[in-house]
């Protein structure tokens, strides 16, 4: 059986909103390395992760995307996990992961293909270790899961990540991943962004306890962690990672954190919730709250802050460029790529389009076929 994790009252915290830092010498351990110039890095992850974001929601507001589902808020989230991760550790992440494939290297330019509808995917995965966007809900919780298992048989040290929700947890794929990965030792870490919403759906009705106490019921450590708080993040995917590959299994990560957005943009929150509660959460910013660390620690300066704010543009320029000149692609492609192989049912479908798309042709010329 796993260790049981110490029942700690409070989630995981090493710099509180203000800017100050809390005393954990166990956690603060392991971010020990992190100095004033790692954490100014840190500081500009998070911010292209929110200029990617806003430039994202923007190109869909302006007709160039069919829809974006934006991470504002869950900055620290993202960016605190994807750095502990190493280059051969894999990611199977959800659609709202902007700021992990930003860590992971994926170009900017490769972000937006799929929220265009001009491709079925993003970017090549085996080129930065991470899966494109997944919109079933959860699955990505048994890629990742059957990925770790096998390259733990393989003999590689490497672990994965299964990037998931609040509702997730809700899904059988993510039970059926948890019992599964905790059975057979598979090096997965399970990172749910406690964003306190699945669309419409309050995390209380998901679970009648912290999500993070049900991974000991499937056999894995859980812990619980302030997920607006980027060193704390950094510091509890470490040590999860660490215990996966050194073959300690897997540990489940529950990061509070909150979706200060829309689910997406073709959602609308203020229909089910009240303005006050992202309030109280804009005073718990993760970006603020390193900006404020760096000042109190004097690695603040107008310098820093313009040099972020022009590599932030700089990405968001190229996200913006490379969107509104992707080519739209020939119709009948949308049947290439689902099957690995060509069938008869397939090329049955394939040619219906055809002939229904000349015919729609024809109708709008006058000449038909
Ligand atoms: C299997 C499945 N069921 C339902 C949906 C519709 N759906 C899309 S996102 C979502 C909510 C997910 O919430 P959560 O896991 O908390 O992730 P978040 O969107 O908050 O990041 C639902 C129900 C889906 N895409 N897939
Ligand atoms: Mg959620």
């Amino acid at each position: 059986m796993p260790e049981k994790p110490r029942d700690r009252a409070y989630p995981v915290q090493l710099v509180q909103p203000d800017g100050r830092r809390v005393l954990d010498p166990e956690y603060a351990a392991l971010v020990a390395d992190i100095g004033t110039a790692e954490l100014r890095e840190l500081y500009a992850d998070l911010v292209i992760a929110r200029r990617i974001d806003s430039e994202g929601t923007a190109l869909q507001r302006q007709g160039e995307l069919g829809l974006w589902a934006p991470l504002s808020g869950q900055e620290a989230a993202q960016i605190g996990s994807a750095r502990a991760l190493r280059r051969d550790d894999y990611v199977f992440c959800s659609y709202r992961e902007a700021g992990v494939a930003w860590c992971r290297g994926v170009d900017p330019a490769d972000l937006t293909r799929l929220w265009r509808g001009v491709a079925h995917h993003c970017w090549d995965p085996d080129a930065v270790g991470m899966t494109n966007p997944a919109i079933v809900v959860g699955a990505q919780g048994l890629h990742a899961t059957g990925y770790a298992y096998a390259a733990h048989l393989d003999g590689a040290e490497l672990a994965t990540v299964a990037y998931f929700g609040d509702g997730a947890t809700s899904q059988g794929d993510i039970a059926e991943a948890l019992g599964f990965a905790a059975s057979w030792a598979a090096p997965v870490v399970f990172f749910c962004q406690n964003n306190h919403w699945a669309i419409s759906a309050p995390v209380r009705v998901q679970s009648a306890v912290p999500l993070a106490r049900r991974a000991y019921g499937y056999g894995m450590p859980g812990i619980r962690v302030d997920g607006n708080d980027v060193l704390a993040v950094l510091a509890v995917t470490r040590q999860a990672l660490a215990r996966a590959r050194s073959g300690g299994g897997p540990s489940f990560i529950e990061a509070l954190t909150y979706r200060m957005g829309p689910h997406t943009t073709a959602d609308d929150p203020t229909r089910y919730r009240v303005p006050a509660e992202a309030d109280e959460w804009r005073g718990r910013d993760p970006i603020d709250r390193v900006r404020r660390l760096l000042a109190r620690e004097s690695g603040w300066d107008a310098t820093f802050e313009r040099e972020v704010g022009e590599r932030a543009d700089a990405v968001a320029h190229r996200l913006r460029r490379a969107t509104v000149e992707m080519a739209d692609p020939a119709p009948e492609t949308l049947f290439d790529h689902v099957y690995a192989t060509p069938h008869a049912e397939l090329e049955r479908q394939r040619a219906a389009f055809a002939a229904y798309l000349a015919d729609e042709q024809g109708a709008a010329t006058g000449v038909r076929a």
